[in-house]
């Protein structure tokens, strides 16, 4: 394969890609259920596997869940990271994201010193992102005390977002928190879109077509979905949800 981030931005230039989100505690999901996950979303038409969550990540769970959706669909892994003490050579690269509305500095540069130098030593791909939580935020938010942007606070979301440029990140994150009952709005999607010249990654609470394509129309470069993918079995609403986020 190419490199992880040739891969998605030679995607992107073509139009919005859908990314779907694994937890990769054990809890949640088991080896079997993320290799049937991973051949049903890859059906779906999902551009690649974002593996991550707020809680319960170690080394081990997600070396294993990053090996199985691999293994299952051929397409790349994607490391999510939220603790910095779980690293794995087993995904194809990770965000490299600093968390610019957190008030803890470990999700902002502290972790990241912590673990850089494995990450260098493993030699994993690192594409710079910036992921900025919008309300309700969810428990990443409770989790990285972020101060959360306000649903309807356009002009700082657009601050994040440019101030996120200007530090060279190559990707901006919008995150509205995993299982929130309303997704980051069209208008707020549509201004950072305006506002920045780098991708920008929609996700928190789409689960339906109508929202995805909402998302996808105001300017969504990607589309993360996570809760949809691990509740819905329904293999035909599983694919009209990305066919709307990719608008095909
Ligand atoms: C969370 O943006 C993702 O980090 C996905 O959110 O679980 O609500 O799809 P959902």
């Amino acid at each position: 394969m190419t490199g992880l981030k040739e891969y998605l931005f030679e995607r992107m230039k073509k139009g919005t890609i859908h990314l779907t989100l694994l937890d990769p505690d054990p809890e949640k999901l088991s080896e079997e259920k993320a290799k049937e996950i991973a051949v049903k979303m890859k059906e779906a038409g999902s551009d690649a596997f974002m593996i991550g969550g707020s809680t319960g990540v170690t080394s081990e769970n997600l070396g294993a869940a990053a090996k199985a959706v691999r293994t299952a669909s051929g397409l790349p892994a994607i490391y999510f990271p939220s603790n910095p003490r779980a690293v794995t050579s087993e995904v194809d690269g990770m965000f490299f994201m600093s968390i610019l509305n957190s008030t803890d500095p470990l999700y902002i540069s502290h972790g990241h010193a912590m673990v850089a130098p494995y990450v260098a030593k493993l030699g994993i791909e690192t594409i710079p992102m910036a992921y900025i939580i919008i309300e309700p935020g969810m428990t990443v938010a409770r989790v990285t005390k972020a101060k959360c942007v306000g649903h309807d606070d356009i002009d700082t979301a657009v601050g994040y977002a440019l101030a996120a440029e200007m530090l060279g990140m190559q990707l901006v994150y919008l995150e509205a928190g995993s299982g929130a009952d309303r997704p980051v709005s069209p208008e707020m999607i549509s201004a950072v879109k305006k506002a920045i010249h780098v991708p920008l990654i929609i996700g928190g609470g789409i689960r339906t077509p109508e929202a995805a394509e909402r998302a996808r129309k105001a300017g969504a470069d990607a589309i993360v979905t996570g809760t949809f993918v691990e509740q819905c079995s329904d293999e035909n609403v599983l694919r009209s949800v990305v066919h709307a986020a990719k608008g095909i």
